[in-house]
């Protein structure tokens, strides 16, 4: 339940090592719910090392720990250079003669933070080093997307209920909520959108809006602002207006009306988050008007309030059955330029749907005159829910690296994806990201243990995009589990490869969508008889006799010419199988089964390799886990390695179901050396 704020009394070297630093708390005299908040987390922290808390004082003393702000009597100005609105330093020094340890920031946001920095600094390394930390977020919106029905269903949540209590609300406050929060804002999370995208009218109602206030006010004092799904459809399920159509008066009149009332509820609330015609969402199309019409409509009813539209770009088409990889960029594209400037464009990672491996989405880098959010699924959907162990830092680091005009950038900086977002790369505005959270009411918030890495690497890296995966993996695994090098090595060393271990067994080689129908676990590569054509996982994989996988050159017979959306440089190695990252190969080709690939062997060969290798790679995971048994408390031991157990018998499920059924179809023999079917 602690997740990686976990605060264990410390070895008694280590806390003689920081009793003589935490001696006491000082504070600016000027208090603020945020402050307060700062000063809890300190106290909390400490206190559950040392076994007594600081208390709070307003006199600089010796091994106090002071939270400074430039107004702070004897503060240095250099500390505070840079920080902007959210940014610390965390530093030893002398303060009016004394010896301090000083958490500096211009704001009690940046205090906030800057004391989660610090206490996160000797979690990780036992008070070893004098504290010496400085960091400012690179993106703006740090948020986390719930998929929470309002009967407290979570769509694709393997955790449990939804955390909140929406009978309860407003009323009564679960502890959870503050313990969300200061998880949050533990790692800069700055914002919750708290309903699911297929939204309800019901969240829009007065009732909803007091319930959706209270937890506003929860959340406030750890920096997060909360936000709304709507239904494009709402004023007129709500029989307030007799259509829909953004251009209709009464219908912005609604929205406008509507906004001034979430507002007098809660005066920071952030905006709306829009899925809109897709997957039989109503949306502006349903009147013949276009995403921007629609966006800028409700942009316009929240812009006096400061709020901004997140508007997804995760459509694809119902009528026209080309390929649905490249139906985003169709649609949007064109719009480039038309939404209004408190609109931004919410895109998933890659075009498809959150498979274990995509390539990135084709419109980071092709709306140079729109904001893109990226939004990725920290729940594990297409990953094997929360039994299998798949950290998804290097999933997430992929994404962001990925140099989108390859060979351009050269001598000057790649134009990577992060760079999309920090709006260094066209239209100059900072965005962020939105993670779709793994988040219920289990014990352990996640449904895994190590579940909770997910939720931790995509507020790290929301911070920093370029934090680095591993160094991710290693201070979540010291703070949740041990900061015995065999741990921190081995925990993350199995976080590391557990990614690719998963695509090996599910997807490999850029096969994808080929998952069972609806629940997406398990595979299903055989189903072919679903209403629509692009949800059989025949459409993803293609294979027949002669081959398998998707052309989408723009040149091969039948080619859906999706490589095509990507810019010339980076177009120009996926449309040719030879200079295609093997990893994506069949993504973007249909290739004969005695195809070379790289190690030299067939691709029929390769294929069976890499589902054996999968399989292998989840052993070697239980091999390590269990060597970390003496290291571990029973309990979270014991769990994983029941995980790990089923993952291993679904790995060989994916391996021996999907051989068998490419054989099926290839009529090919098992490849000399590969293992029988078990
Ligand atoms: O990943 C898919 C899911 C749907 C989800 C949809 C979306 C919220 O299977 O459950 O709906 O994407 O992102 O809108």
């Amino acid at each position: 339940y602690d997740l990686w704020l976990r605060y264990r009394a410390l070895p008694a070297a280590e806390a003689a090592r920081l009793a003589p630093h935490a001696r006491a708390i000082v504070a600016p005299a000027t208090t603020s719910p945020m402050l307060d908040a700062a000063i809890g987390e300190l106290q909390r922290g400490v206190g559950g090392w040392l076994g007594t808390a600081p208390a709070r004082t307003d006199e600089v003393r010796a091994g106090a720990i002071v939270l400074a702000m430039p107004a702070t009597r004897g503060a240095t100005a250099a500390w505070f250079d840079g920080l902007g609105q959210e940014g610390y330093r965390v530093l030893r020094t002398r303060l009016e003669g004394q010896s301090v340890t000083v958490i500096a920031a211009n704001t009690d946001r940046g205090l906030l933070y800057g004391s989660f920095a610090y206490l996160r600094g000797i979690a990780t390394d036992g008070a070893q080093k004098a504290p010496d930390l400085r960091s400012t977020p690179r993106l703006p919106l740090r948020l986390l997307n719930h998929w929470d029905d309002l009967n407290r269903h979570v769509e694709r949540g393997y955790a449990g209920a939804s955390i909140w209590h929406w009978w309860n609300l407003p009323d009564i406050l679960d502890q959870r909520y503050t313990d969300y929060a200061r998880a949050n804002a533990s790692l800069g999370i700055n914002g919750a959108v708290l309903n699911n995208v297929n939204a309800k009218p019901d969240i829009l109602t007065a009732p909803f809006i007091a319930k959706a206030a209270a937890l506003a006010n929860v959340l406030r004092p750890y920096g997060i602002k909360v936000y709304l799904s709507v239904r494009w459809s709402t004023p007129l399920e709500l029989k307030a207006t007799a259509t829909a159509d953004p251009l209709d008066p009464a219908v912005a009149a609604w929205w406008r009306a509507k906004s001034d009332e979430l507002y007098a509820a809660i005066p920071d609330f952030g905006g709306f988050l829009v899925k809109a015609n897709s997957e039989g969402q109503p949306g502006p199309h349903d009147y013949h008007r276009s995403h921007a019409e629609g966006a800028n409509m409700l942009a316009r009813a929240v812009a006096p309030h400061g709020g901004i539209v997140m508007w997804r770009a995760f459509v694809y088409s119902e009528d026209k059955p080309t390929d649905r990889a490249r139906q985003a960029f169709d649609q949007f594209t064109p719009l480039d330029g038309q939404f209004d400037k408190n609109v931004i464009v919410q895109v998933k990672n890659g075009p498809i749907d959150f498979q274990p491996r995509e390539p990135v989405h084709p419109l980071f880098g092709a709306m140079p005159r729109t904001p893109l959010l990226m939004e990725f699924q920290i729940t594990k959907e297409y990953l094997g829910f929360s039994t299998h162990l798949a950290y998804l830092g290097t999933m997430f680091e992929e994404t962001l690296r990925t140099d989108l005009r390859p060979g351009i950038g050269a001598g000057g900086q790649a134009a990577t994806v992060t760079r999309v977002l920090d709006g260094t790369l066209d239209h100059g505005q900072a965005t962020g990201m939105a993670g779709v959270a793994n988040i219920g009411t289990d014990r352990n918030w996640s449904g895994s243990h190590f579940d909770q890495a997910n939720w931790y690497v995509f507020g790290r890296l929301a911070w920093n995009p370029e934090a680095g995966a591993e160094a991710i993996a290693r201070e979540w695994a010291a703070q949740t589990f041990s900061r015995a090098p065999r741990v921190v090595d081995t925990v993350s060393a199995m976080m590391m490869a557990s990614r690719e271990a998963v695509v090996d067994y599910m997807t490999p080689l850029g096969l994808h969508h080929v998952m069972g129908t609806g629940h997406h676990h398990g595979p299903a590569p055989w189903v072919d008889n679903l209403a629509r054509p692009d949800w059989n996982p025949v459409y993803y994989h293609r294979a027949d006799k002669a081959g398998i996988g998707f052309d989408r050159t723009a040149h091969g017979k039948g080619g859906s010419g999706s490589a095509g959306q990507y810019a010339p440089a980076l177009a120009r190695l996926y449309e040719d199988p030879a200079s295609t990252p093997e990893n994506l190969l069949l993504w973007f080709h249909h290739l004969p089964w005695t195809y070379t690939t790289r190690s030299g062997r067939p691709l029929w060969d390769e294929l069976v390799h890499r589902y054996d290798a999968g399989v292998t790679a989840v052993a070697a995971m239980q091999k390590q886990w269990d060597s970390l048994a003496p290291y571990i408390d029973p309990q979270r031991h014991a769990d994983t390695a029941q995980r790990l157990k089923v993952q291993h018998r679904e790995a060989l499920w994916w391996r021996d179901a999907s051989i068998a059924y490419f054989q099926s179809i290839n009529g090919l023999p098992l490849p000399a050396g590969a293992r029988a079917p078990a």
